[in-house]
């Protein structure tokens, strides 16, 4: 039996040596050098190339590096038979919850104002947007949405949450799918956290925008497909939002020749709001690895039917 591990764009041998460290025993194998398909009955994925996974007769269970799981769900070379598993760990939430709050802080400071006027030297202070116009509203109130609005609780925000079932957290008004508008009607500063499903793309619309408190602020760092682009730009344009952050795009790397590189209201991060930690994960995905062969149920096990 074996581990085969993908993960093209990130430190394979710092993950290699991280799973043997714990388990030495342990037969990894590292796509693309693939000594036995037969063997592998579990498999590591992170922005995996598509049909990679089609020809491994005995696997079992595959995990994600992180926490979304959109790419496996779509990868059409892998069977349904297969189940499916993500790693959420302290520090992943830890680092989300803080990326977050450094926006958010970024927003209220004009600091990207301030990045552009220096580049310019240009002396020019601005009133910073004040605490209580800053309601924050998180779109998905799961593992990062929980971690996050508590971190932000903490920092004195007022933060109110929407998810699938209404969830009860200490000191966050949280609204249930149909209470949708109420939600927005409150946020001045919206924050997705919402796994890519079928229901959720494209819900980053002009629609939803014009629904928000103002001043208006959107931080996506779920993932592209859930903001309309166009809209994006049509929503700050006509004042709708004051401006936005994103983490995550429908194409990554960004293109260069992308609408969003040239607009000084669109802050853009390489996705890399949380990423997660080599030591931390690999506890995870080996307990999942001895899980899926003795048919046990795997930590935070992929409901294929809900599409995360
Ligand atoms: P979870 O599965 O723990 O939580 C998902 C949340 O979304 C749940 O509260 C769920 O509701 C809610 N939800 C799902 N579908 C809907 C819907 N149709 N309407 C309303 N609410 C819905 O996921 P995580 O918190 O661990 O991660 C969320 C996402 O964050 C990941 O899928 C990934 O895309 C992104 N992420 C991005 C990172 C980055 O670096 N940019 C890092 C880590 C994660 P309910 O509780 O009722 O099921
Ligand atoms: C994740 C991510 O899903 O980093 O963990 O996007």
């Amino acid at each position: 039996m074996s581990l085969l591990f993908i993960a093209p764009n990130r430190d394979t041998e710092v993950w290699k040596k991280a799973l043997l460290e714990k388990d030495s025993n342990l037969d990894i194998e590292i796509w693309p050098k693939v000594e036995n398909k037969e063997r592998v009955t579990f498999a590591v994925c992170w922005n995996h190339p598509k049909n990679v996974l089609g020809n491994y007769p005995n696997l079992q269970a595959v995990s994600s590096l992180g926490a979304g799981v959109n790419h496996l769900l779509t990868d059409v070379a892998l069977p349904e038979k297969v189940r499916l598993s993500r790693v959420v760990t302290p520090s992943l939430k830890n680092q989300l919850a803080e990326y977050l709050l450094n926006s958010v802080l970024n927003y209220r400071n004009h600091i990207p104002r301030y990045v552009d006027q220096k580049r310019e030297g240009y002396w020019a202070p601005h009133a910073a947007i004040p605490k209580n116009e800053c309601t924050i509203g998180i779109m998905g109130l799961g593992e990062m949405g929980t971690a996050s609005a508590q971190l932000l609780t903490l920092n004195g925000y007022n933060v109110v949450g929407w998810s699938k079932s209404k969830k009860e957290i200490a000191g966050i008004t949280c609204y249930s799918k149909s209470e949708r508008d109420d939600f927005l009607a409150q946020t001045n500063i919206l924050i997705c956290l919402l796994p890519l499903t079928e229901k959720t793309e494209g819900i980053l619309d002009l629609e939803l925008f014009k629904k928000l408190k103002k001043p208006a602020y959107i931080i996506n760092a779920g993932r592209g497909e859930h903001l309309i682009e166009e809209d994006l730009i049509y929503g700050i344009d006509t004042n709708a939002l004051e401006g936005a952050c994103l983490d995550v795009f429908e194409e990554e790397p960004l293109p260069s020749n992308h609408l969003f590189w040239n607009r000084p209201k669109i802050m853009i991060t390489p996705h890399i709001a949380a990423i997660t930690d080599p030591v931390e994960g690999a506890e995870v995905i080996l307990e999942n690895y001895k899980r899926s062969l003795s048919g046990m149920a795997l930590i935070n096990e992929v409901i294929r039917e809900e599409g995360y």
